[in-house]
Parts: C-alpha cells; structure tokens; sequence
C-alpha cells in the first residue's frame, strides 16, 4: 500500500496557525511548500524523516516572541532548529506533522566585539565558523570548535552545550556564555545581555537554557566571552601503538606545560583507513601506519613563545622512552589544515562506509584506554565482525565509539541493532562513572535511557523545571526527557 501523502498527515491546528503567522513574519518568514520545507524536516543523518506544515523564520526577537505566543495560544509544538546538525535528531520535526520547526537562520547579525571586555554579542543564527572569523578579525578568538563549524549555529551550539575540540582547554560552550536574551515557551522575551565577569545575583539562569535543546526556551542571542588570539601555533600527528600510549604522550604534554595545550585528539588506525579511503586530498603525513593516531595542538598568544621547540622536544623523549611510534609536525598553516582534515572528516568518512552506530561517552581521561579495550572486546562479542572506530577528544575524556557495520551485512539489519548496541556501550561506561552523553546531547535518540542514567530526583528536578518554564509542553516536546515522564 503507498504511504499517506505527507501532506494530508500535517495536523489541522499547525495549519490553522500559519495566516495569523504570516502576518507576524511576511513571505520570506514562512516555508510551507514540501519542496523547500523537506530538508529542514530530516536530521543530516537520516535517522528521522518528519512533516511539518511549515519552517517558519522569523527576522528578529520581537517576530519571534509573537510567533511563540500564538503557538502557546493554539498549543502547537515548535521544534527550534539552527543548522540542523544534530547527531541526536534534537531539532527534526515528529513523523505525524503536529509541530511547526522555528528556523534561527535569519536572524544572524554579530552584534558587537568588545576585545577588551573579550567579548561578542551574536544572534542565534551565525554559524559558529562565522562568529570564530568575526572573533579573529576583531584580534581575538572565541574558543569553541567542532567539525560542524561552517554549518552548526551559535544558537543550536548553545543549546546543546557543545564541546569539541577545544573544551580541554576552554571547557564547553557553557563555559563560554555571559549573558543570553531567551524567548519563553509563553513568548515572553527574557533579556539576560550582561556581560559581567562577576554576577552574583541569585541563580544563574542562562545556564538552565544551556544544554536544555530547545525544551525550555528559544535562545536567540548570546553574549559569549573571547579570548587572546593565538600568535603561535604548533600541530603535530603522532603514530602510536596502543591507546595507553596515546594516554602517557598526553600526560607528558600536560606535565610539560598544560597550559599551551589547546587540543588533544585520539584516531584509531581504521578510522584513519576509512579517511584515506573515502575523502578526497586526505594524505597520512607519517611514514608509519599504527593502531592509533594523536593530534596535539599547541597555541598561545604570546609571538615569541618557541612552541615549536617545545612540541619536538616532548615528541623526541617520547620518542625515545617507545611511547610515539613516528610524528609528523605541521610546517606551515596547510600542513596544519591537512592534519586537521584527517580527524575532522572522520564523520563523513565513516558514513560513505556504511552504517554506523555512534556513542558519543565520556569517561575520566584516565580510563580512556581501559574504556576502549573493553567496549571494543563487548560490542565483538555481541556482533561479530563489527568494526569499532573509536576517536575524539581525549584530552577531555570525551570518546566517540562508533561501530561501523561488519563487512557484508545488510546495513538496515545493523543499524536495527542499535539499542542492543549502545546498551553493551553504555554497561563499559557505567562502570567507569561516565556518560552517555558527552556532548551531541539527548535529542529524539536518547531520553528513553533518561530514567536509567538521571532517575530519582535528579529526572525530577528536570521535569519539575521543565513544567514551570514550558507548563503547556510546547517546546521541542518529547526531546530530552521521556515522554511518560512528561504532565
Ligand atoms: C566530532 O568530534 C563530532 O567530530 C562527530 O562530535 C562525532 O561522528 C561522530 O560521532
Ligand atoms: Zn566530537
């Protein structure tokens, strides 16, 4: 039997809504045709395909806010999205086309760079590469990165927490935030723009915004904080046997000077083997294939800090104590973007080589290793032959242990296995005090494992916020927290 059109499942009262929202945000505000609303209904990794009646995008914080009233008057959801890079599926519309998705993107004005407050007021709508190059213009740099960046927005990224690269350094995107200007679930415009180093004045309410995905209100600016721009970089790819070794060579870097340490990032050997296979211009720039690989960076802002030196001389000792196999250090800034290249495009490469079912984990950096062996023994013993491909962000302990499907299989009947997957990911990780989400967040993907992980009062504290800021359930309802645990 052929599928319902989609268009006859789109429900009647976000319909209703859309001439009383047209008016609000005018023809360039409102997509309504399927033909320009599909992409934004489908989460990049294809893991859910929703319907929606329209995208609505408004210009500015006052349209917003009076779209946001009219949805809470009707009781129609709204899924705010930004650049709809989700891993999780946060900002995809439901199948049955009940929600309207609230699209940031044009509101995307810097606002203002401050480089001696250090700071940048940002609307939702900048993609964080543009906010990073409009930081580095003004002589500073906001130290968020993540391999999303030219796509991902200063909204979405904020409304997730993102990590990245970075956080061993800067910590995550919440530690970067000052003030924010946040539209309620009732359409009421909160505006919490301060820009103060100190601000002791009750709770700290712009950090419930951060990393609630939409569910508690729609961030639409963000004053962030900046740091000195980097005027001495140093970027080396090492060939390690083992990730133990990884371990050691990352605490040498912190033992000799963890302060110019600005990233630290673990790749498996078949990671690296799916790069070169799948990404066009992607070149090992060591002699030596390995197990694993780590990428150090180094960076500071003083000019003459001979980082260079320092780099080769902790590589040269743990050379000689047997701990890096072979290392390559960047000459120039595209040996630098090169080596960058290898880990960043690792997403993509895994999926051109199939299905992939990823855990994206935190464990304490020193148990990475243990982590690792251990996930990797459980998840071939569950399925023979998958292939895991562990790589991330060491340095903060935050692994993604994706598991690329075995050779051969058929790739639905894979990804169908991915609760009993993440389950034999996830019992590693509960026994090493970690998380199940480190940084892609909860989405659509994960609140049924909420009640297991945050049960008790901390679940209830959550649903307890969550009634107060959004009573009649209008946002991004059904993300994050279980459905049974929502009134
Ligand atoms: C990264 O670190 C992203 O590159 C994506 O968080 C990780 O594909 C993934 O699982
Ligand atoms: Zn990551």
């Amino acid at each position: 039997m052929p599928d319902t059109p989609p268009m006859t499942r789109i429900k009647s009262s976000a319909l209703a809504l859309l001439p009383a929202i047209r008016s609000i945000v005018g023809d360039p505000g409102l997509l309504t045709d399927i033909a320009d609303t599909a992409a934004y209904a489908q989460d990049w990794r294809k893991l859910y395909t929703g319907h929606t009646a329209a995208v609505i995008r408004p210009a500015n914080t006052a349209e917003l806010s009076a779209v946001v009233k009219l949805a809470a008057a009707a009781g129609v959801a709204l899924v705010p999205q930004g650049g709809n890079t989700s891993m999780v599926g946060g900002a995809t519309p439901l199948e049955n086309g009940s929600e309207l998705i609230l699209s940031l993107t044009r509101m995307n004005r810097v606002r203002d760079i401050d480089p001696l407050d250090m700071t940048m007021t940002i609307e939702a709508g900048v993609t964080l590469k543009a906010a990073q190059n409009a930081a580095l213009e003004a002589g500073c740099m906001l130290p968020l990165s993540i391999s999303s960046e030219g796509t991902a927005q200063i909204g979405g990224v904020l409304a997730t927490n993102a990590g990245g690269n970075n956080t061993v350094r800067y910590g995550n995107a919440r530690d970067l935030v000052l003030g924010l200007e946040v539209v309620l679930a009732d359409g009421e415009i909160w505006n919490g723009l301060r820009r103060l180093r100190k601000d002791n004045t009750g709770y700290c309410l712009r950090q419930l915004f951060v990393g609630s995905e939409g569910t508690l209100g729609v961030i639409t600016t963000a004053v962030l904080k900046l740091v000195s721009k980097p005027r001495d970089i140093a970027v080396a790819f090492c060939a390690v046997a083992d990730a133990q070794a990884a371990l050691d060579l990352f605490g040498r870097f912190q033992a000799h000077d963890a302060a110019s340490l600005q990233a630290f990032e673990l790749m498996s050997g078949l990671g690296i083997e799916f790069v070169l296979r799948h990404i066009q211009g992607a070149v090992l720039p060591v002699a030596t294939k390995a197990p694993f690989y780590a990428l150090v960076e180094l960076a500071t802002p003083r000019p003459d800090a001979g980082l260079r030196a320092s780099l080769e001389a902790v590589l040269e000792g743990a050379l000689e104590a047997g701990i890096v196999l072979d290392a390559a250090i960047a000459e120039s800034e595209a040996q630098r973007a090169a080596i960058w290249k290898l880990r960043e495009e690792h997403t993509e490469a895994q999926k051109r080589e199939g299905a992939s079912v990823k855990n994206d984990i935190s464990v304490p950096v020193s148990k990475v290793p243990a982590f690792i062996a251990r996930a990797t023994a459980a998840c071939e013993k569950l399925i023979p032959g998958v292939r895991a491909v562990p790589f991330g962000h060491m340095g903060d302990g935050n692994i993604h242990f994706n598991l690329e499907q075995p050779l051969g299989v058929d790739p639905d009947w894979f990804l169908a296995q991915d609760h009993a997957i993440m389950e034999c990911v996830n019992n590693v990780v509960r026994d090493y005090e970690g998380s199940f989400s480190a940084e892609h967040g909860i989405g659509r993907l994960k609140p049924y494992m909420m009640p297991d992980w945050r049960g008790g009062s901390e679940l209830a504290m959550m649903q307890r916020i969550k009634r107060v800021l959004d009573p009649l359930g209008i946002l991004n309802p059904g993300r994050v927290l279980p459905k049974e645990h929502l009134v």
